[in-house]
């Protein structure tokens, strides 16, 4: 096999031994380095650039980044400084890539073939949006959505909309948005959006705008191209078109994370079965494992901490394993009621892949 690629530089405090590095602008968290905690660290989260990361200068002095705030009755450009006076909240959140499980196709789409590892459930420090909205008079009568984008420095020669990170989500979201300057704890790095990112719980990873730079409520959606024709669930050979439904609300989704597929010398004998679960924009009622690839199923036990609805739950399964091969899969229902599906939805692009039989781990147990 190749020797893995190096982090790149703007990454490189992260730890090499939890990532696969795809790309200098895809890079995945290894199913087995998720550990039993709720919190994903900084250092093993994924990233997905889809436009190579700024200059680090914009990261200089945090406080001076500004953001322009459209749509609202008094519209004007806020900085971080002032941000951060408006309001404060936290809110623990799975982000996840929109084509996390992609790998799992037999399609091959093509993207990065992520298999559970483009998520993390991460906490975000920030200002409510709604709060910002109502400290500028309110949003303008008839926006539907909103629309965020993100601050890189777009190449010259290019149709801007052909290449800029925007997207517009339905202004309902709003209502859990936040503009953040924090992750878990911290300032955000570089890597993850710094100084100020747009966090919209419950949604796919590309709706969450880095260096946001603008912030519009909208009467429609934005026509930049990753809006438009990006992130479109398209019929399977299909290209992506704005009659489509984009990519955007997370449904239930889980996976056991250990033992992990690559596991070797799992023992036999007594064996912990755990993995995450979450419900997108819903929490998590309950999560079932099975031994024997989906015939029968046994309900886990949720540990860990219950951080909101837009968290993941950890969860364990204690079972008593002799020597054999397995398939181990879980299947999680949300507190509608909703319960995670055997089948992926087929899309050209890959999206959106919540199948418990695609996620299902074989090991062998000596
Ligand atoms: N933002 C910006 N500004 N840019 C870019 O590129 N990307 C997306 C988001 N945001 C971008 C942004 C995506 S696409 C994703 S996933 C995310 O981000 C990721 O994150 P991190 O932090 O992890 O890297 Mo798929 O759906």
């Amino acid at each position: 096999a190749a020797a893995p690629k190096p982090l790149p530089a703007y990454v490189a405090w992260k730890d090499p031994a939890s990532l696969i590095v795809h790309s200098a602008t895809t890079i995945e968290t290894k199913r087995a380095a998720f550990g039993s905690g709720v919190i994903t660290p900084a250092e093993q989260l994924y990233i997905r650039n889809n436009l190579p990361a700024p200059d680090a200068s914009i990261i200089a002095d945090r406080d001076a980044w500004e953001v322009s705030i459209e749509g609202v009755k008094a519209p004007r450009k806020l900085t971080l400084r002032e941000l951060k006076t408006m309001g404060v909240e936290t809110t623990a959140m799975v982000l996840q890539c929109s084509g996390n499980g992609r790998g799992y196709f037999p399609s091959k789409p093509s993207g990065t073939p992520w298999q559970v590892g483009a998520a993390g459930c991460v906490m975000w420090t920030g200002v409510p949006v709604r709060v910002v909205a109502e400290a500028l008079g309110g949003v303008t009568p008839g926006a539907a959505f909103l629309t965020g984008t993100g601050g890189e420095k777009l190449p010259d020669g290019l149709d801007p909309l052909s290449i800029i990170v925007e997207r517009s989500v339905p202004a309902a979201a709003m209502a859990d948005a936040l503009l953040a300057w924090e992750m878990n704890g911290v300032p955000i790095s570089l890597a993850h959006g710094g100084p100020l990112r747009l966090i919209v719980p419950g949604y796919t990873g590309v709706n969450n705008i880095k260096y946001v730079k603008r912030l519009a409520f909208t009467a429609k959606e934005t026509e930049a191209r990753i809006m438009s024709h990006g992130y479109r669930i398209s019929p399977p050979g299909g290209k992506g078109d704005p009659s489509q439904p984009s990519v955007q609300e997370m449904t239930v989704k889980s996976w056991i994370n250990s033992p992990a597929p690559e596991a070797i010398g799992v023992k036999a004998g007594l064996v912990q079965v755990q993995g995450v679960a979450f419900g997108g924009l819903n929490g998590v009622k309950r999560v079932e494992v099975s031994l024997d690839g989906g015939k029968t199923w046994s309900d886990a036990r949720l540990t860990g901490p219950d951080l909101g609805r837009f968290a993941w739950r950890q969860f364990v399964l204690a079972a008593n394993l002799p020597a054999g091969s397995y398939t181990l899969a879980s299947r999680a229902t949300d507190t509608a009621g909703n319960v995670q599906p055997e089948q992926r939805l087929e899309n050209a692009g890959g999206y959106n892949n919540t199948s418990w039989s695609d996620h299902a781990v074989k090991v062998m147990v000596a």
